[in-house]
This record gives structure tokens, sequence and C-alpha cells, in this order.
């Protein structure tokens, strides 16, 4: 971990770099990747699993009884949290709705927006040491509260051909409509050109390695939408002296245990509180399972020191954080200085697992400094937004000679000519 006492504000551009992402470009591997899925369909994505997943398998569908079964393979407790999680998960998504408002914005003039779901969506989720049934929460219930109406979920299968149970129960309990045992860049491939047993789909959601978010950004030139760039995940933790050292580090390495290139950011403006979370630190990892990506990831990490709250949240928005930790006795007199951050976590109590797993708030957030420009996932993303418009003749009376006047500036007649020949004027 690199420590920061009371850097100069010139320095601060060096404390917000990212570490360097290995980009794997579009390039030749996507390219021939798409080619083959687009050219020989499933068996592109049977030959696939067999060089990367080093599996062999006959159907890539997963079948009815396989997601049965999984049922049967869960535990009873694990079932209530998930179930639990997907009630508060569903009820802050579902107030996410709102009602269709018809706007007369001159006289008998009528504009209002209504939203459609987007009819075919994918959810990608990668296999690997962690399985992210959690990520399949965040997408599905959305997806299902939309009314999108085909769901479907890509994810590779393990070296028996097999997919975590707790992936296939939470999918099926979560409205997803098919399952397939594909992952990396062919399987996004095949979500976008579709194959036999796959279908296309409008938008690809879910977070990959370097060659899933490289097949994402491909395939948009397909025509296919993605849920947003993706980047390592990370927190930034700001504290101040009533702050709790045990919680902060337990905060911290909540996300640097995700990979080692994970990056987490610890602000405080108590020095008490700055080494002791440190100590922490080195207390809390040794106990950690997943020590090694921890250790990796604060070996990018930054601890910093400052003499102000004010600076501290100034830092915080040029960052521009995924996940954000007020540790702090005011936390709301600082909300409204929030300017860049994904999902905010206020207080002591607040800790960032809350919103990855059971809040109810979205985990699928803008990483990598997009939090500048993105929102997280919600209700919608799964929605497109159509405009509509209503105008008696009167309303044209009202508003024709506005628009004459500005298409004849546009050096646009036609259009001036749409209006006069209803108002039979010049
Ligand atoms: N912190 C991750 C989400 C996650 N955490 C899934 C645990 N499981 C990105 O927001
Ligand atoms: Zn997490």
């Amino acid at each position: 971990m690199k420590i920061y006492k009371y850097p100069n504000k010139n320095s601060w551009s060096e404390l917000i770099k990212r570490p360097v992402i290995k980009r794997e470009q579009l390039s030749k591997t996507i390219i021939e990747i798409f080619n083959e899925v687009e050219k020989k369909g499933d068996q592109a994505l049977i030959n696939f699993n067999k060089k990367f997943d080093l599996v062999e398998i006959k159907n890539i569908a997963v079948s009815e009884s396989e997601i049965n079964d999984s049922s049967n393979l869960v535990d009873d407790e694990l079932k209530t949290a998930i179930l639990q999680a997907k009630e508060n998960i569903t009820k802050f998504h579902a107030s996410q709705k709102t009602e269709i408002e018809k706007i007369e914005t001159a006289k008998e003039v009528i504009c209002w927006r209504e939203n459609r779901a987007i009819e075919k969506v994918g959810i990608y989720i990668p296999g690997g040491t962690a399985p992210l049934f959690s990520t399949v929460l965040m997408l599905a219930i959305p997806a299902q509260l939309a009314g999108c109406q085909e769901i479907i979920l890509c994810t590779p299968p393990d070296k028996n051909g097999e997919i975590n149970p707790a992936i296939l129960y939470t999918a099926q309990l979560c409205g997803v409509t098919k399952i397939f045992k594909t992952g990396g860049a062919q399987a996004v491939a095949a979500m976008t050109f579709g194959t036999q047993t796959i279908p296309n789909v409008y938008k690809i959601f879910g977070p990959g390695n370097q060659f899933v978010v490289a097949a994402k950004e491909y395939a948009q030139s397909f025509g296919v939408a993605i849920d947003m760039p993706a980047g390592p995940s990370e927190v930034l933790v700001i504290a101040d002296e009533q702050a709790i050292p045990e919680f902060c580090a337990a905060d911290l390495l909540s996300q640097a245990e995700h990979g080692s290139d994970s990056q987490v950011i610890f602000i405080s403006t108590n020095e008490k509180v700055f080494d002791e979370t440190i100590n922490e630190i080195n207390k809390q990892i040794i106990q950690l399972p997943r020590n090694k990506f921890a250790q990796d990831s604060l070996k990018n990490s930054n601890f910093i020191l400052l003499n102000s709250l004010e600076k501290a949240v100034e830092l915080s928005n040029f960052y521009a954080p995924e996940h954000l930790i007020l540790a702090l006795q005011d936390f709301e007199k600082y909300i409204p200085f929030i300017q860049n951050a994904g999902s905010v976590f206020l207080g002591n109590y607040t800790c960032e697992s809350a919103g990855d797993y059971a809040s109810g708030t979205n985990h699928t957030l803008p990483t990598n400094g997009f939090a500048k420009n993105y929102s997280g996932v919600s209700l919608d993303s799964f929605v497109k937004k159509i405009t509509f418009q209503y105008l008696t003749k009167n309303g044209l009376q009202n508003l024709g000679k506005t628009i004459e006047i500005m298409a004849e500036a546009e050096g646009l007649i036609a259009h001036k000519n749409a209006v006069s020949i209803r108002l039979n004027t010049k």
C-alpha cells in the first residue's frame, strides 16, 4: 500500500490513477471468435468449451432437470438469504417505476413518454473463483420487473460440465428464461448473433474478464447495447475521528478480495484512525482465504491523510469511485457535495457488503472513473422511453407560425409546407 500524509494538491492526479488495465483491445482473437460463432453457431461454442473450459458438452442449454435439481443442492439457509435479498432488491427497483405524465406544452399540444421493456436481454455471469449468484439477482430482478420477455443467462461450465447450483437456483427464482453453458467472448458473440440454441439479444449485461469486456465493446458494432463500460471493482472510504478502524479495514479488504486488480483508497482526517486502520488491515488480511488477491490489490492502493473533510470530498469527486463509504459523524452535511460516485454508504454501520448483497440497491456500478458520466444499473437500464405527441387542429394553429418561421430559416421548405398545407397558410 502507498501512504501519503498531507499530500500537496499538485500531486492529486497521481493519487487517483487507476492501475493500468491490460486492454485486450478489439484484437484478432475477439474478431476470430465472433467470426467462428457467427459461422458455426453451437458447434463453435462446443469447440470453445473444449479449448477454454477443458470440458466436452453436448447440450449448451441447461436442462429442466438440472435446474430443478439445483434447488436440492442449495442449502436452506442460503435459500432463505437469497429470498430475503430478492425481496429487498425487488422493493427498491419496483419503486423506480414512474407514472406516465401527459404534458400540455402549448394549448392542445400534448406530449408524453411511455416505457417499453427491451424485449430480449442477456446476462453474463463469469466463472472463475467466486460464483456470483448475487449478480444474477442484481440483473434478473430489474429485467423481470421491467417486463423483458426473454432474459437469457450465459455462464461457463466447470470441468465437470456443470454450473454452480446457487447460480441456477437464483436464475430460475428471478425469471431467467433460458440458461446456457458458454463463457468468455464466445458467449457474448452467441448473444450478439444468436445460434441454433441461443437467441440473439438486444442488450448484454454483466461483469467479466478482459476478453468479455472487449467482446461487449465489439458487440456494439453489431447494434447490441451494453450495460456500461467495465473496469475492476473499487472502493473509497472517507473516515473522520469517530470512524472505527476495525470497520474501515474490513470494508477496504472486502473490496480488495475481489481480485488482484481491485483498487481501494482510504482517506482520513485523523492520524490515529489512519494509523490504526493500516494496523487493522495487516491483522485482518492474514485470516482471509483470498489473502493473495487482497495482498496484490493493496499494492495498488492509496492511503491518504488530509487536513479537512472538504478536501477529502473534493479528492473523492475527482477520483469518482464506484463505491464511496462516508464513515463520518456528520455524513448528512456532506451528501450535497458528493458529485461523482456509483453508490454511497453512510455512517459506521453501512458496509459495502450490504449493497453488494441484500439492502436493495444494485451492485452493478460504474468503475474506472465512469461514475463521472454513468449511473449504475437500475430499472431504467432495461427499458427504452418512447415519446408520443398529439396536436389538435387548434394545437397546430397555436404552434404553426413558430414552426413555419423556424423551418424557413433552416431552408427546409418541405418542413414548412407540412404545416402550411394543414393550415392553408403560405
Ligand atoms: N462489489 C462487487 C459486487 C459483489 N460483491 C458481488 C460480492 N459479490 C461490485 O460492485
Ligand atoms: Zn463486493
